[in-house]
């Protein structure tokens, strides 16, 4: 332990990306299409059009992007594998090539000093499986507990951390409920089962990695804490609902056996009876839980406001990013003291953290983003705080490490340490990047210091 800042030694200082968003190449050395190939190219998806064809190139340029975290002084990466690449049809035959590609990227980290944690679904499901109804179809659980194995197989000797899904609410809540990212569904009665067979595929690939594998494994979900805009009942049961659907949603199953008591009155009759055997399906334990955080959220009761009656009451007073969302770093430190005190004690990485704002051209070699600096200096001081609080954070990876391909917002939005010049592929590393490698460098002292 560093006793001026708080951080072990072993501290994880890391940055994530996800294979669709940076990657490219998407049909590559015989990949399968995923649901975001096919929906980014259906006209009127994506902000301009925008595709992950290209994205960051990262599929052909990875060892550069290893070379700049090394300078970066990073000691962990956080990516996840395109399920197409490695099974293009997403189930049976395997497709050498593509698993390839992640066993040279998993070495080539290592090689670097840098210990990968890999995802195994961040949202590109096989097209082939979503013709077979995708997350709605009840053998999706064995399809990527099949998946999962073969990845496990590959490489469990060398990847020691290893994460489910990335951020099933969103999976859902854009996916199947609101149908703004991919597939693009828009029905209340597919997302709770879409959500459900989520949860039994988590549980299904946990059971297979505990069968042959010795390292650890976890989930990842994003959390946003929920605070009421008043005392009155109305807004207090309004924070309830939101909170129950946006925090609790995949928590409660997986760590208390049982869904939050608010989803049916929030569903209503598209909420269905799981079987109760599920439960101890979708309850496995855990070695550790990734949160993903961006913003908080001020609550007030709104009949408009479809499914959950809860509206966000913007705080105009408060910076927001280019996304609108508020920029807000205790509600950091509260939600990871709430996990532990909920769920916990387990340990806890943050596996997503950052901001996507405007930047300035580049100028005299530098781009400077004050307002992302600003973000990440202040979001890792409140992981200092819970820290300090006693939870047991073991890690912060800030999303992300390069500019890249935002979902519907295509490339409009940047989040990146590390700009992309997408006509180039050059990337130019932020003055946010040059200050975390500071406060790398010094085990967190740089936070202190201005
Ligand atoms: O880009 C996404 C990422 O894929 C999942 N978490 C949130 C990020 C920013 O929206």
């Amino acid at each position: 332990m560093n006793a001026t800042t708080g951080f072990p030694a072993d501290f994880l200082w890391g940055a994530a990306t996800s294979a669709y968003q940076v990657e490219g190449s998407p049909l590559a050395d015989g990949a399968g299409a995923s649901i975001w190939h096919e929906f980014s190219h259906t006209p009127g998806r994506t902000r301009d059009g925008d595709t992950g064809d290209v994205a960051c190139d990262h599929y052909q340029r990875y060892r550069e992007d290893i070379a700049l975290m090394r300078e970066l002084g990073l000691n962990a990466y956080r990516f996840s594998v395109g399920w197409g690449r490695v099974l293009p049809e997403g189930r049976g035959r395997v497709n050498p090539a593509g698993l390839d590609f992640y066993r040279r990227l998993v070495d080539a980290v290592l090689e670097r000093g840098i210990q990968p944690m890999v995802t195994l679904y961040h949202w590109d499901l096989p097209a082939s499986l979503d013709r077979l109804g995708g997350w709605l179809n009840p053998d999706s659980a064995d399809w990527f507990a099949d998946y999962a194995r073969v990845l496990f197989r590959a490489l469990g000797d060398r990847v020691t951390l290893w994460v489910t899904l990335n951020e099933p609410w969103v999976v859902v809540d854009g996916g199947y409920l609101h149908g703004s990212l991919a597939p693009g569904q828009r029905n209340p009665f597919a997302a709770p089962v879409a959500a459900h067979n989520l949860l039994r595929a988590h549980g299904r690939a946990v059971q297979a990695y505990r069968a042959e594998s010795r390292h650890r494994i976890g989930l990842v979900v994003n959390l946003e804490p929920k605070y009421p805009a008043s005392e009155t009942a109305e807004d207090l049961d309004a924070t309830m609902r939101a909170d129950a659907y946006w925090n609790r949603f995949y928590l409660d199953p997986v760590f208390l056996g049982g869904y939050p008591p608010e989803l049916p009155e929030i569903f209503g009759a598209a909420w269905p009876t799981f079987p109760e055997a599920d439960f101890g399906l979708i309850k496995q334990p855990l070695d550790f839980l990734g949160i993903n955080y961006y913003s908080r959220q001020v609550v007030r009761h709104d009949p408009a406001a479809w499914p959950l009656a809860a509206a966000r009451v913007r705080q105009p007073q408060q910076t927001h990013t280019g996304l609108d969302w508020e920029v807000y770093p205790p509600g950091l430190t509260d939600i990871l003291e709430w996990v532990a005190g909920r769920y916990g004690p387990l340990p806890l990485y943050v596996t997503e953290n950052g901001s996507a704002f405007y930047d300035p051209p580049r100028t005299e070699g530098e781009i400077a983003d004050p307002l992302r600096r600003a973000y990440l200096r202040d979001h890792l001081r409140a992981v200092l705080e819970a820290r300090r609080k006693g939870v047991d954070v073991r890690g912060y990876f800030a999303w992300s490490l390069l500019d890249n391909f935002e979902w519907a917002h295509g490339y409009s939005q940047r989040f990146g340490l590390v700009h992309v010049d997408y006509a180039t592929q050059r990337r130019t590393p932020k003055a946010s990047a040059r200050f975390y490698a500071q406060v790398i460098r010094g085990g967190g002292a740089a936070l202190g210091a201005d």
